[in-house]
């Protein structure tokens, strides 16, 4: 009965001892071994080149993500200037093969088929012509990397393309986003800005039926964003004491002109972008609140021209702006909310951070460095545009520093190129390049309207797609450069 038992179990062991090395085989077969990938069972079917197609946009973003990738249709070399025919041709749905693709990523790698001879040449990032690249890159952008199934036996390829949820696929940052594209907390958030209004905005303006074009938006900003500092006379900054503090040249009068400016946004994003040398060979750099450059000069440079403080970071003891060596360098500029209807002197008495003595004291200190306090209208000009041209309410708060300061460097510069505002594809959830802190608000915002800011900046964007992916880099013209039509 015993011996019995044991020879039992002795088979079952032995059985599923060879199910399993079986399996394993059969799954080997499948997934894991070397070779190239390809399009078998081709017929002209609209499906097949649907796929075709599909993989061909695949492989361009792999290509740009400097994973290299061969791609060769037919039995064709593929060449510089072949590869755009090819994609016009999977586009057009007239490919008469199927396209093989190899990769150095395993998840692609099929079994080899000797059927097909071709010759492979490599596409490099560099050969393909930047036009192209961001015509694909937008709809490949929606697109998860396909799983892909090869079945040697069955001659056939199954590939599964999924889309990708909103927030993964911006790696270039959609001009239509939107609240939908926030998460539930940061609806909330938005919501509950909406319905307190602290700023008691009373918005009279009306939006814009037809969707602007950049020139149209750049001189609406133009023409009714005035850039101004705070000038001794103006009302409530009549005393004497102000006459010694402000500045005696305005803002404008004192900064620039300049030819090529950069303004370095604080994202986590911007950490391993290797940008510091391209940040600092511009003629004037300007920076946020408390952003470091020590530690961190290889992603964000060493040179600070301006920094654009908020008045909070003035005013909170735990940030030190007093002792903190950070604030010495360049010229600085703060701003503070104030109520939408608000003039000066209201605003004088009940600032959101009382950061007015603090001010005089820093400037008593420091008498040799420009300060200037913005003149709080302007965050309310650009607010207006801001609203005017988005479909949905956008929240009731002031736009953020950053927005201010590609408001401010476009005034005094002839181009201006703005880092990380808009994600790169190194985007990520870390809120700034020097904390820990993680919350994706700091990129989409939560009390500042920051998505819309940054749908205005897309569409005003006159730089490439590729330039947003890889580098996070927009570029804007000074608004010297262009001439607008009278209103
Ligand atoms: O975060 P902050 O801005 O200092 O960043 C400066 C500008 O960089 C852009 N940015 C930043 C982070 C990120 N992930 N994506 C981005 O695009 C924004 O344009 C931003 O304006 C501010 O606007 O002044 C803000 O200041 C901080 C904070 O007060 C200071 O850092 C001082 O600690 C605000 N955070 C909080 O109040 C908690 C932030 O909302 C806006």
């Amino acid at each position: 009965m015993v011996r019995r038992r044991l020879w039992t179990m002795k088979k079952v062991f032995f059985f599923t001892s060879v199910t399993v090395l079986c399996l394993y085989m059969v799954f080997y077969k499948m997934c894991c071994q070397k070779g190239n990938l390809f399009l078998t069972n081709r017929s002209n079917s609209t499906e097949t080149k649907r796929l075709e197609y599909n993989l061909i946009q695949w492989a361009i973003q792999e290509i740009v993500r400097d994973k290299k990738v061969i791609v060769g249709p037919n039995q064709e070399d593929v060449t510089q200037d072949s590869f755009p025919k090819t994609i016009e041709a999977a586009q057009n749905h007239q490919l008469s093969s199927g396209v093989i693709l190899k990769t150095s990523d395993s998840r692609v790698n099929g079994s080899s088929n000797s059927e097909i001879q071709f010759k492979e040449t490599a596409v490099s990032k560099d050969l393909l012509p930047t036009s192209m690249v961001n015509r694909y890159l937008s709809r490949v952008r929606q697109l998860k990397e396909p799983t892909i199934v090869h079945n040697t036996a069955a001659k056939s390829t199954k590939i599964k393309l999924t889309l990708k949820n909103q927030w993964n696929s911006w790696m270039i940052w959609n001009e239509e986003s939107s609240s939908n594209n926030l998460n539930r907390r940061l609806q909330t958030v938005k919501n509950s800005y909406m319905s307190m209004n602290k700023y008691a905005v009373n918005f009279t303006g009306t939006r814009k039926l037809k969707k602007l074009s950049s020139k149209e938006l750049l001189c609406e900003l133009k023409q009714r964003v005035q850039v101004m500092s705070i000038e001794y006379g103006d009302e409530a900054f009549t005393t004497s004491d102000w006459q010694e503090y402000i500045p005696n040249k305005t803002l404008t009068q004192a900064l620039g002109p300049f030819k090529m400016c950069a303004v370095v946004a604080s994202a986590g994003s911007i950490l391993r972008s290797k940008l510091g040398m391209e940040i600092d060979a511009h003629d004037a750099v300007l920076r946020f609140n408390g952003a470091p450059t020590i530690g961190f000069e290889s992603d964000v440079g060493r040179r600070t021209t301006i920094r654009i403080v908020n008045s909070q970071v003035m005013s909170r003891q735990e940030l030190k702006f007093h002792d903190n060596n950070l604030y010495r360098t360049g010229t600085l500029l703060v701003w503070d909310p104030a109520p939408y209807s608000a003039n000066l002197t209201e605003w004088f008495k009940h600032p959101d951070y009382n950061f007015f003595e603090n001010y005089k004291r820093y400037r008593k200190d420091n008498p040799n460095q420009l300060f200037y306090i913005i003149n709080p209208k302007m965050q309310w000009q650009l607010w207006d545009i801001l609203q005017e041209n988005t479909a949905e309410d956008i929240q009731r708060n002031p736009p953020s520093s950053g927005m201010m300061g590609i408001l401010l460097m476009m005034t005094i510069c002839d181009q201006t190129d703005v880092y990380e505002f808009l994600p790169s594809k190194r985007q990520t959830d870390l809120c700034h390049y020097y904390e820990k802190f993680q919350d994706q608000a700091c990129t989409i915002g939560a009390y500042h309207p920051l998505m819309f800011e940054k749908n205005l900046v897309k569409r005003i964007n006159q730089g490439s797609d590729e330039e947003i992916y890889m580098k996070g880099k927009v570029t804007l013209p000074g608004f010297g450069t262009f001439q607008c039509p009278k209103t």
